[in-house]
């Protein structure tokens, strides 16, 4: 975790983001791949679902987020996926911030289970893995 107020180019206050941020936020770290995983067990009547995240990055560097959501059956065997981002430099207009990115759909048929993985991934440049992301949502309900 890293707080907005942290300075040292880290997004702050000022910076493109959630407009309800609180205090702190999602970083890479000084590796290249830091990675955040929950099982979900997923309601008998989960039939729609709505995901949504903030992600994001530093200046120009193409460090990144990313955000998956995997519908497993009973037996593990997967029955789909969505992913969001990473919010590319460029969709960032090459300014440090985080911009929110988000799915619903169809739980598909037989899922029993639901793995959120967040994935930040440094890409070159410095030591830190300027993978940033906040304010994570996964959310199901019956129609
Ligand atoms: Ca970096």
């Amino acid at each position: 975790m890293l707080r907005y107020d942290a300075g040292q180019g880290y997004p702050g206050p000022g910076d493109p983001g959630p407009a309800q941020r609180g205090a702190s936020f999602f970083g890479g770290g000084d590796t290249p791949l830091s990675t955040l995983r929950q099982n979900l067990t997923l309601p008998r009547r989960a039939s729609q679902f709505e995901v949504s995240a903030w992600l994001g990055g530093y200046a120009s560097q193409q460090d990144g987020a990313r955000l998956s959501v995997e519908f497993l059956d009973s037996g593990g065997t997967p029955r789909g996926l969505v992913v969001l981002g990473p919010v590319t430099a460029e969709e960032r207009s090459g300014r440090t911030g985080l911009h929110e990115r988000s799915a619903r759909g169809t739980v598909p048929p037989g899922s029993r289970t639901a793995v959120v993985t967040l994935q930040l991934t440094r890409s070159g440049g410095g030591t830190s893995n300027d993978g940033y992301a906040d304010n994570i949502s996964f959310t199901v309900g019956s129609r």
